[in-house]
């Protein structure tokens, strides 16, 4: 029986703040958060057992429905190897709109993805900044100054401020369309070290993004990724799941999303 121990923490009814915009599923269940709050260390836990088929969630000893599910930001241990996930619903506040407005002059470019020997162009348009060289899918990719970005530069610092955490890279992917993706993989490289810490913000669109435990076959997830918010992986999460941003034929608008990371060497 293939299942992992999945413990949450969501905020106490008086630290919850306004209404929200995410939602998680496990399995086939859907718990959908109404309010937020921010992430804090004194959150109470829930623990979840996922499974595959039924999922049930649990605080205390005591099943909790759907609608007991409230708090925007969670902090989640999604195993018992340690892989954590942190959601902050309104992580950018009243400065979501014109971060996505100056963010989309960034120097965007197609990216190519080889299969087969042949080159395709890659779902969406990327641009990387940092200060090191980043390696992808058998490339290299030279980083961008930060200097040239006064946006990013601010939302790093924000970032850095909220998870306590320095990065000195981005990659910058900007979904135009429904039509645009990420396949399932992990940010595993071994420029990040063992047990990097991933930062990811969403702007524009909202967009479910899905975990798998493994390869597949195992306990699942989907957060839906909320305009202006921010998503942390970290602990074991690279090395024990994948994360993937379906394709959404139907989505007309655009989604940019920045992922922060610490390069090593
Ligand atoms: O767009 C997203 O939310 C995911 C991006 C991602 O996984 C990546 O850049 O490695
Ligand atoms: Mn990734």
């Amino acid at each position: 029986m293939v299942h992992s121990n999945f413990k949450t923490q969501l905020a106490s009814a008086s630290q919850l703040q306004s209404s929200l915009d995410y939602s998680l599923v496990i399995g086939r269940g859907l718990f959908r958060p109404r309010q937020q709050a921010p992430i804090s260390d004194t959150l109470p836990t829930v623990s979840m057992v996922a499974r595959r088929k039924p999922a049930s969630v649990k605080q205390g000893g005591h099943r909790l429905s759907q609608e007991q599910l409230t708090g925007g930001a969670f902090h989640g241990i999604l195993d018992s190897n340690g892989s954590f996930l942190q959601y902050w619903p309104d992580f950018a506040g009243s400065k979501a709109d014109s971060w996505l407005r100056r963010l989309q002059s960034l120097p965007w470019g197609q990216g190519k993805v080889k299969v087969f020997g042949k080159d395709y162009d890659e779902p969406r348009l990327t641009c990387y900044f940092g200060e090191k060289a980043y390696k992808y899918s058998n490339r290299i990719i030279e980083p961008l100054p930060w200097s040239r970005s006064p946006v990013l530069q601010e939302i790093k610092a924000l970032v850095e401020n909220m998870t306590g955490e320095s990065f000195n890279s981005v990659l910058c992917n900007r979904y135009r369309n429904g039509e645009d993706a990420m396949g399932w993989h992990s940010d595993n490289e071994q420029v990040y070290g063992p047990k990097p810490t991933i930062a990811s913000v969403t702007l524009g669109a909202e967009r479910d993004f899905d975990l798998r435990e493994g390869k597949g076959g195992g306990a699942r997830l989907r957060v839906r990724l909320a305009h202006g918010s921010l998503l942390v992986m970290s602990g074991a999460t690279q090395e024990c799941w994948q994360h993937s941003l379906p394709r959404r034929k139907a989505l007309k608008d655009e989604r940019i999303n920045l992922t922060f990371r610490r390069i090593m060497q």
